[in-house]
């Protein structure tokens, strides 16, 4: 790419703002389904549009994908994310920085709160298995991780990581029906801070696919993963914020 800083989508030739977009209506598959889908389009500014798949999906529900051109451009100077602000270090790195600074175990306990169940993610987090061709935090030699699964009550991980001494904890949200992530993660938050006086208080960390990482501060923790992280970020993150970066004062959880 140039160094241009306004950009329109891709489709067929380059800048045509031609974008795909698939949703379903609560409608069987039939002519007026395609009308319809052809008003929502038009309605979210696709101009021209067409449908190009649809598809019944059980009874009264029809699933389409539509190809069309929106005019929207997009400012690269306006967008905003979250950019890795420690460095991205090597295993042997991370077990030497937490052995020689903090000369003790760095203890870290994770798993899903509330009715979730979808433990992959964290798993891939904190398994030795890991993902994406990295080991999880359970092969750090000098990290001792607690994994307490799926459906975690707030309550039963605040009392885990005071009676491990946490350092960090770690907890993943992938539902996000009826924004239950938001609920649940604000919910944890304020558990950890009515439990724990701060200079005491793990660090509290979030990960979902779904989740805006700019939203760490509404929510009440100390930072989010997104979509995509591996094992070796969040450790590295671990020992920017628990062991370079300040003198520590977690792990006294009492
Ligand atoms: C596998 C799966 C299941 C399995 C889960 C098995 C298990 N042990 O985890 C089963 C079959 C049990 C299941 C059940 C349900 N599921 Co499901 N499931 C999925 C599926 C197909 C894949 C999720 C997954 O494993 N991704 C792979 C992992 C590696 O990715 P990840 O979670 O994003 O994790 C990465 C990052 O996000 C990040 N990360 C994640 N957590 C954390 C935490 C920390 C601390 C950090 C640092 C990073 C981090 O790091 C990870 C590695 O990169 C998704 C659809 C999809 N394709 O995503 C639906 C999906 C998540 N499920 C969904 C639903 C609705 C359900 C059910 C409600 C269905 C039902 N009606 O019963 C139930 C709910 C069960 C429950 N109580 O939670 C919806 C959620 C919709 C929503 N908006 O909330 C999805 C999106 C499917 C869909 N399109 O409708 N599901």
């Amino acid at each position: 790419m140039t160094g241009k800083t306004i950009i329109r989508p891709y489709g067929d030739t380059t800048g045509d703002g031609m974008v795909q977009l698939s949703f379903t209506l609560p409608i069987p598959s039939d002519k007026r389904a395609e009308g319809a889908a052809l008003q929502l389009a038009a309605k979210m500014g696709l101009d021209p549009a067409m449908v190009v798949h649809a598809r019944q999906m059980g009874d009264g529900f029809t699933f389409f994908v539509v190809y069309g051109r929106v005019n929207h451009l997009v400012d690269l100077s306006a967008v905003q994310v979250v950019e890795r602000d420690f460095p991205l270090l090597a295993p042997k790195e991370i077990n030497a920085l937490i052995r020689q600074r903090l000369r003790r175990k760095l203890v870290v306990v994770g798993g899903c709160i509330g009715t979730d169940a979808h433990t992959v993610g964290i798993d891939a987090i904190l398994n030795l298995k890991g993902i994406a061709g990295e080991k999880g935090l359970e092969y750090y030699r000098e990290l001792r991780v607690f994994n307490l699964g799926a459906q975690v009550a707030v309550p039963d991980l605040v009392e885990r990581a005071r009676a491990e001494k946490a350092d960090a904890v770690l907890v993943s949200q992938v539902v996000t029906q009826r924004d239950a992530h938001l609920h649940n993660t604000r919910e944890m938050a304020a558990a950890f801070r009515e439990a724990i006086p701060a200079d005491r208080r793990p660090l509290l960390i979030v990960g979902g696919p779904r989740f805006d990482e700019l939203a760490a501060a509404e929510l009440g923790v100390d930072r989010i993963f997104g979509r995509g992280t591996t094992p070796r970020e969040v450790a590295s993150y671990l020992v920017h914020a628990i062991v370079t970066s300040r003198t520590p004062a977690r792990g006294a959880a009492a």
